[in-house]
């Protein structure tokens, strides 16, 4: 190593064996939390694992630095009494290489690795339903286009097993779609339509929530979430007598006139 020769050699074998003991026993702890509590749609298991690869990532970038920190804290600690400044350093051309390319191959590998969950969990299928959401300052609403449009304010229900496409329209400012049991986020602006597939796999109620910070009543922008057996919704769609208040019908109109091919599942 072509450092200055009162520094040695590096007891690299020692260092890199007391990081991989570390990153064992931090990503254990980290990875037991249950930091997204209950999957209830099949992205969730995928974008939970993909959560887990990137803490056992961070914890090995964690205690690389860590051990590097505290080995030079401790080898190159002043000796009592010495009041001299430290030696100039020009640099070190194997480390400035190996602190390049070890994260860069990480970076490049949680790229590709997100990319190919983000294609798995946004794949359309042919048969999914579609649900039109509207968002205003501060309550949700919804409409069934495949059931001629009739709609219900502040309460969603959607089949089990079944793919749903969620077509956004934002009324006033940014929202954003949130059913952390779904893991799924994704913002609704004005003036287009954004698109959220989602498949819901656990039948059960759960809370929608704003996750865009709106306005004044922002953290009382929810909904109920419905997820049930298809005949059941069916049912419940049946039962629905209000249409879509023109202005929302308008909504619609507007936003696909603007945004002719509605941005696909990537979009914002
Ligand atoms: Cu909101």
């Amino acid at each position: 190593m072509p450092a200055a020769p009162m520094y040695g050699r590096l007891p690299i074998v020692k260092m890199l064996l007391t990081t991989i003991a570390l990153t064992v026993v931090i990503s254990a702890v980290m990875v037991s939390i249950d930091w997204n509590g209950q999957e209830a749609s099949t992205a969730a298991p995928k974008i939970d694992d993909l959560l887990n690869v990137m803490i056992v990532l961070s914890s090995f970038v964690f205690s690389l630095v860590m051990v590097m920190l505290f080995y030079a804290l401790y080898k190159f600690r002043a000796k009592p009494g010495d009041e001299s400044d430290g030696e100039p350093i020009h640099g070190n051309t194997r480390l400035e290489i190996a602190w390049t390319l070890i994260p860069t191959i990480i970076v490049l590998f949680g790229a590709g690795y997100s990319w190919k969950v983000l294609n798995e969990i946004e794949k359309p299928n042919k048969d999914h339903v579609t649900v039109d959401v509207f968002s205003q300052q501060y309550a949700w609403s919804f409409a069934f286009p495949g059931k001629g449009y009739v709609w219900k304010e502040g309460e969603l229900h959607v089949p089990v097993d079944r793919q749903i496409q969620f077509k956004m329209h934002a009324q006033d400012v940014i929202h954003s779609f949130w059913v952390p049991e779904w893991r799924i986020k994704k913002d609704n602006v004005p003036g287009i339509t954004t698109t959220a597939i989602v498949t819901p796999d656990r039948v059960g109620t759960y809370q929608l929530v704003c996750t865009e910070l709106c306005g004044f009543g922002h953290a009382t922008m929810r909904a109920k979430v419905v997820v049930e057996p298809e005949a059941k919704w069916k049912k419940w769609v049946q039962g629905l007598t209000e249409k879509t208040p023109q202005p929302l019908m308008e909504s619609v109109v507007h936003d696909a006139q603007s945004n002719p091919t509605a941005l696909g599942a990537g979009g914002a």
